[in-house]
């Protein structure tokens, strides 16, 4: 009896949970709960972390899962670990669905960073005006360097107050598209962008506009993970849980 967990928050986990509603597969999609109003998913959907690997596993038991689909976002490093753990400790199956990182293309002008840390390292000292594409979960670290400015690109507006003091905010939620990424560049006349490398093409806009003008990107490297199999296509996905025929129906 197949009865999926898809651990969702990106655009592959959306197109997952397409695939997996098409063929009729009893699925669950999971969000964090991260923003105010998640985009709605085809499949019955829960929102909220789990309470650890504990709490994973008796969910897991609890709705009698016999496969774990995690399309979770690279940087999404702790929900992917505990997922690994979890499945490990039931013997239940588990496959990633991973976005390749992205790679330079000549007219690039990336500085590879380890972490959010060295990425703050890596910013001039001589005031700069910034692009900080990375949500607002780790924005903390740069108070180190108040003297730019930073454009912040969020989902949701900020309830609290934010640790940087000069910024401009600008609400939205991607996928975004070149025009309007080189139209943001060029508005708020930015020097340098620090993006996560993600992967993907829903956040890739901004740095073809980069390329375009020349704006060096700081990019941080994804969080290594723990082995596990993974996949980058929902067919393989599909494969795996043997439910290609289905897919390969008129
Ligand atoms: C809550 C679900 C879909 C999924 C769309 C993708 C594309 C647009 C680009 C920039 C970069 C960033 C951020 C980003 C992108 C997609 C994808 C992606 C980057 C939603 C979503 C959830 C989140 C969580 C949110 C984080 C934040 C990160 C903004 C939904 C819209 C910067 C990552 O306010 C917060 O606390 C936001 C937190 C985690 C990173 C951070 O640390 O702040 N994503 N993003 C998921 C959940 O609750 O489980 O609300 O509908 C999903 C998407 N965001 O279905 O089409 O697949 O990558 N998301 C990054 O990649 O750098 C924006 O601005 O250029
Ligand atoms: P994270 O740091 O890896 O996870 C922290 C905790 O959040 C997890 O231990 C888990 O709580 C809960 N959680 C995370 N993803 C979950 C999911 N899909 N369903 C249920 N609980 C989840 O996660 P994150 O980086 O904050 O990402 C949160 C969500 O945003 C994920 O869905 C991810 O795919 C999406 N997202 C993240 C990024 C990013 O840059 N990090 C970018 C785009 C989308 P418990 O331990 O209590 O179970």
């Amino acid at each position: 009896m197949t009865r999926i967990l898809l651990l969702g928050g990106t655009t592959e986990a959306s197109l997952m949970a397409q695939a997996l509603a098409r063929a009729g597969v009893d699925a669950e999609f999971s969000y964090a709960g991260r923003t105010d109003s998640p985009a709605p998913q085809p499949l019955p959907t829960r929102v909220g972390g789990f309470g650890g690997v504990p709490g994973l596993v008796a969910w897991l038991r609890d709705h009698r899962i016999s496969h774990v689909i995690d399309a979770t976002h690279p940087f999404a490093a702790q929900m992917s670990r505990n997922a690994i753990m979890a499945c490990a400790q039931t013997g239940i199956a588990l496959v990633g669905l991973e976005r390749a990182a992205w790679q330079p293309a000549p007219g690039d002008d990336w500085h590879p960073v380890p972490d959010v840390t060295a990425a703050v390292a890596t910013l001039p000292e001589a005031p700069a005006r910034v692009f900080l594409a990375i949500g607002k979960q780790t924005l903390a670290p740069f108070a180190a360097k108040p003297q730019h400015h930073y454009l912040l690109r969020l989902v949701d507006p900020p309830t609290g107050p934010l640790p940087l003091k000069l910024t401009t905010i600008v609400i939205a939620r991607g996928p975004f598209d070149v025009a309007a990424d080189n139209a943001l560049l060029h508005d708020h006349a930015i020097t340098h962008i620090v993006a996560k490398n993600a992967g993907g093409t829903g956040a890739e806009a901004k740095l073809t506009a980069a390329r375009a003008r020349g704006v060096p990107v700081i990019l941080i490297d994804r969080p290594a993970l723990p082995a596990r199999k993974v996949v980058s296509t929902i067919d393989d996905v599909m494969v795996w849980l043997g439910h290609a025929d289905t897919e390969r129906g008129v």
